[in-house]
């Protein structure tokens, strides 16, 4: 499918958090030499301009509540018939060249299944849970702060720049059946705004934060990236100022987007979550447009599904007609390894027939 490119902005003295401070430089680029990733940005423009946003799910087809690579299985397709309009695939232990994600997940394998889904007509979306470079601990390992040492340690700041190169190369890397290079969201150091992971808040001043996203930039540049949108992401209860406080700025990044999860099935936690949901991403959605950004939801969630109306009697009401280019929602855990870690029902969970519901219900974009 070829898609047209729509210059996103081009757009002089915009507002910022309505202050009336000036925005983006974003400028045009001619149709007849887009790049891959200006090639995403025009389809996730289009179908957010539509009215309509991709559906997506973390590690759709790797794995689901009872089974794991199974070839086309798929817990979404499972109970909708059809696959996510988005996968989400992390890159965490590539940092370390190993063969496996930190969820087990081959890299070949995850290579494989962005191919596969670029080949249905949907898009596909990177995270990244890296080791701490200090501690050699997980990404939640907050016992030492890299970004503060890497200002003074140059053995570490090449370790950063290793790791770094590590994913931009297995982005760079992803082609298609006839060799195209295929593009990719990427939405590296989210939630920085939460304190649980080694570049979140308490372990990093926003300018060193600002500084990891122009190291990570430089590294992928160097070696000519060009299918990459970049998503910003930080986490829930925020004011605008402070969502922008970490923000690298718009040279930077494709997509504004926003991580928030709903913790509890009853109705205080819904009504929580409604609440965050609706005090965030109106500004962000706002704020997307005045830059010539994308805005988008780039996590979100209910653990377990305790709530078995939750995608139509919560989900759809938050985010009411805001234009969003995706939602994503995280993994369906195996059972017996982790039993109440699921986002999206599987065949015989009783919120089938909610998600059925959602699914057909005209905005979210699911593909065949
Ligand atoms: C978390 C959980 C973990 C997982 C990590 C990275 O939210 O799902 O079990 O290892 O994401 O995928």
């Amino acid at each position: 499918m070829r898609h047209t490119f729509l210059p996103l902005a081009a757009m002089l003295a915009l507002a910022s958090c309505g202050s009336g401070k000036s925005g983006s430089d974003a400028t045009a680029t001619a149709a007849d030499s887009i790049t891959p990733a200006q090639a995403l940005i025009a389809q996730l423009d289009s179908v957010s301009r539509s009215g309509h946003y991709y559906f997506g799910h973390h590690d759709d087809t790797a794995y689901g509540r009872t089974w794991r690579y199974v070839d086309g299985n798929s817990d979404v397709k499972g109970v909708t018939g059809n696959y996510p309009g988005l996968m989400n695939w992390d890159l965490g232990m590539i940092e370390l060249d190993s063969a496996r994600n930190l969820d087990g997940v081959p890299f070949d394998f995850i290579a494989a299944e962005i191919a596969a889904q670029q080949g249905r007509g949907g898009v596909n979306a990177i995270s990244w849970h890296p080791r701490n470079p200090v501690t050699g601990g997980n990404s939640w390992d907050t016992s030492a702060s890299p970004l503060r040492e890497a200002e003074t340690h140059a053995a570490l700041s090449d370790t950063l720049d290793s790791w770094i190169l590590r994913a931009a190369k297995f982005i760079a890397s992803l082609k298609d059946s006839e060799g195209a290079s295929i593009p990719v969201i990427f939405r590296p150091w989210h939630e920085n705004s939460g304190s649980w992971f080694w570049w979140g808040a308490g372990n990093a001043e926003p300018e060193q934060y600002k500084a990891l996203w122009r190291r990570t930039r430089a590294v992928f540049d160097s070696i000519g990236v060009n299918n990459v949108v970049w998503a910003y992401a930080p986490d829930k209860d925020l004011t605008c100022e402070q969502y922008f406080s970490t923000y690298p700025g718009d040279e930077y990044v494709d997509i504004l987007g926003t991580d928030i999860y709903q913790f509890g099935s009853d109705e205080r936690a819904a009504a929580e979550f409604t609440s965050r949901v609706k005090s965030q991403l109106p500004y962000v959605v706002e704020e997307a447009g005045k830059r010539g950004k994308l805005a988008a939801f780039t996590e979100t969630g209910l653990e377990g599904l305790g709530d078995e109306d939750w995608y139509t009697g919560v989900l759809m009401p938050a985010l009411s007609d805001l234009p969003i280019a995706y939602v994503c929602v995280w993994r369906n855990a195996i059972e017996s390894e982790n039993p109440n870690h699921f986002y999206v029902p599987y065949p015989g969970h009783p919120a089938e027939g909610d998600f059925r519901e959602y699914a057909a219900s005209g905005r979210p974009v699911f593909v065949k």
